[in-house]
């Protein structure tokens, strides 16, 4: 059983504002929201980061993404536009160790990266 913090939340062991959950992936408010809309969409299995996807994370990684858009359009940020990111590692600025897909919208949200 996996131990890290994501885990938690997808087994119900600490609290989140979970939007969707199935057999492969779990949807949940971000807790430091980011935009109007900055939702959490996580893999059930502890993937640590976009290196370490294989082959068999096929179907799960194709979810993440079709789980992203159905809830843009839930939340109403469809028809306007939104922005989905993985971080990844150090330089990708990845702070939680479980793969992650941010849904975020609801504000023009700006160029991609900040200009150094
Ligand atoms: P990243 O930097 O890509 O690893 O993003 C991690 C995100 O996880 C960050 O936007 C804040 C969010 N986060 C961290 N801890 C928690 C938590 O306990 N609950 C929820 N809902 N989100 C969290």
């Amino acid at each position: 059983m996996s131990g890290g913090l994501f885990s938690k939340i997808v087994r119900g062991e600490i609290p989140a504002d979970i939007l969707y959950q199935d057999d492969l992936v779990t949807a949940f408010r971000d807790v430091h929201p980011q935009a109007p809309v900055h939702v959490l969409v996580v893999p059930n299995r502890e993937i640590p980061t976009m290196a370490d996807v294989a082959a068999e994370d096929e179907a799960v990684l194709g979810r993440l993404l079709l789980v992203a858009s159905r809830i843009a359009a839930d939340e109403g940020v469809a028809a306007r536009g939104y922005r989905l990111i993985v971080n990844c590692r150090e330089d990708g600025g990845q702070e939680v160790p479980h793969v992650h897909l941010h849904l975020l919208g609801g504000r023009p949200l700006g160029p991609m990266l900040a200009r150094k």
